[in-house]
């Protein structure tokens, strides 16, 4: 036949159009949009349910090494099976630079991991932990123009992070090279100051988590990343924002002229540091860096959804088992809140929870929540318009939502590796119920049909550079 699979009677949305039609898939691709197509070897009714661009997560852990005998949960299996019942079609993972090691070598043992574990598609970023000459003058340029084209790099955490001076160096290689960065945003020493006082008064449960990196360290961080962003004169990614006070800074930034992405997450809208009390250490299954702050910041937070400080909503997915062996969540002895490693899952809840809390209760519309979760990742890094929307000639990334499920959130009903969700119990409208990923059928009204490897890497595109 003419077509492998027609998506027929659905309410089509993407980052600026919503409307009815049919949509035509030959060899992976989307090659028709229109009305009462037909010559289709499969046929898909999605007549009352809304058919959006796959979801692209441009901010996930996998398989990332985490400190001394600390596994994350997920691997590229588990995650990207996760990811593909929430409605992802492509997620971004961080390949961490090893000090000493040349990031190709690291890089190549990632690819390993993945090669043929994906359920869905996926991209890398690169973690810049170290600043020497080979690096910043050969490596990055060389892989940018190989598809790695953006990094993270970290205002806070020992071993970690980059000083002034490093990150000044590194963004002129973004500059030179059109690469996008992203950065942590938060003042390591103060964090540092915090953390000692609180535990030599005892204050190790894990409440200090929060109590530790106070908005101010994350607004002055901010701050002082887009000043040197502004320095460098290259665009930046501030990610997972967590309350106003950092969104100002981005606001001020851009009334100043600068380029500059803002990244928010779930647990910024849903959780408060209050969730971090909670009996028997419960509340390290709640410890993310930035922490959850209070109902306020939320609400701030859904203003920046809504009026666009915010161009990505990302999950910020980052899993460790609660209890177990390696569980770190709950280390052995309970010494101190220092210990709990930072970051929680919520790469397969992601989506349905803004399209019941954002969409659903009509905070914002269906094209805003088709930018916010899939199309401005493609743009921001590198893979639009392959990725992140549906027209003629991009991959058919689709997703097919259902308005009338109701659901609960149950960690047992999720496919993620690790053993809790920070969101259970709380009630959605709206689940994707059939997901494709380059027109094959991955999940179809529910249940996996797809096969792990049907997932392919994807090199991205830098921006066009400019040297100043
Ligand atoms: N930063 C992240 O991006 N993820 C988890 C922990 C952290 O600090
Ligand atoms: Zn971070
Ligand atoms: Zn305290
Ligand atoms: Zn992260």
């Amino acid at each position: 036949s003419t077509f492998d699979l027609i998506i027929k009677g659905g309410t089509i949305a993407t980052a600026s159009d919503v409307y009815t039609a049919d949509i035509a898939i030959k060899d992976g691709k989307i090659v028709q949009i229109g009305t009462s197509l037909d010559g289709a070897e499969k046929v898909i009714d999605a007549t009352g349910k809304y058919v959006l661009p796959g979801g692209i997560d441009s901010h996930v852990h996998i398989s990332q090494p985490s400190g001394e005998g600390i596994s994350m949960a997920d691997d590229f299996e588990t995650g990207t099976r996760s990811a593909l019942f929430g409605g992802n079609t492509t997620v971004l993972p961080f390949c961490l630079q090893e000090k000493g090691t040349p990031l190709r070598q690291t890089l190549n043992a990632y690819h390993k991991l993945a090669e043929g574990n994906l359920y869905t598609d996926v991209s890398f970023h690169l973690i810049v932990s170290e600043t020497n000459p080979t690096l910043l003058g050969q490596e990055l340029p060389a892989l940018a123009g190989e598809g790695y084209a953006s990094f993270k790099v970290f205002m806070t955490y020992e071993g970690l992070r980059l000083n002034d001076a490093e990150i000044l160096k590194t963004l002129d290689v973004a500059r030179s090279t059109g690469s996008t960065v992203m950065i942590h945003c938060e003042n390591e020493d103060a964090i540092r100051y915090l953390i000692e006082k609180h535990e030599a008064a005892g204050d190790v449960a894990p409440r200090a988590h929060a109590s530790t990196r106070p908005a101010a360290v994350e607004r002055e961080a901010t701050h002082r990343a887009l000043t040197l962003a502004e320095i460098a004169d290259v665009p930046i990614v501030i990610v997972h924002v967590s309350n106003g006070q950092a969104m100002e800074e981005i606001s001020r930034a851009r009334a100043r002229g600068l380029k500059v992405f803002g990244e928010t997450c779930p647990q910024y809208l849903m959780l408060t540091a209050e969730d971090l009390d909670g009996m028997d250490w419960e509340g390290a299954k709640f410890v993310c860096s930035p922490p959850p702050r209070d109902k306020a910041a939320q609400e701030e937070c859904w203003r920046g959804i809504e009026t666009g400080v915010f161009d990505l909503f990302s999950s910020d997915h980052c899993p460790f088992k609660y209890d177990d062996e390696r569980g770190k969540k709950f280390p052995k002895g309970k010494e101190s809140f220092r210990h709990i490693p930072n970051g929680i899952p919520g790469v397969e809840t992601r989506m349905p929870i803004l399209f019941s809390e954002g969409v659903m209760k009509g905070r914002i519309d269906l094209s805003r929540f088709v930018a916010l979760t899939s199309t401005n990742h493609a743009k921001t890094y590198g893979l639009y318009p392959q990725k992140g929307t549906i027209s003629i000639g991009s991959d058919a990334d689709i997703a097919i939502w259902d308005p009338s499920v109701k659901r609960t959130i149950r960690h047992a009903e999720l496919h993620d590796g690790a053993d809790y969700s920070p969101y259970e119990g709380i009630e959605v409208t709206g689940w994707p119920t059939t997901v494709i990923l380059r027109g094959s059928v991955m999940v179809s009204d529910g249940e996996l049909v797809g096969k792990k490897g049907d997932g392919q890497y994807q090199t991205a595109r830098t921006r066009t550079p400019n040297s100043l």
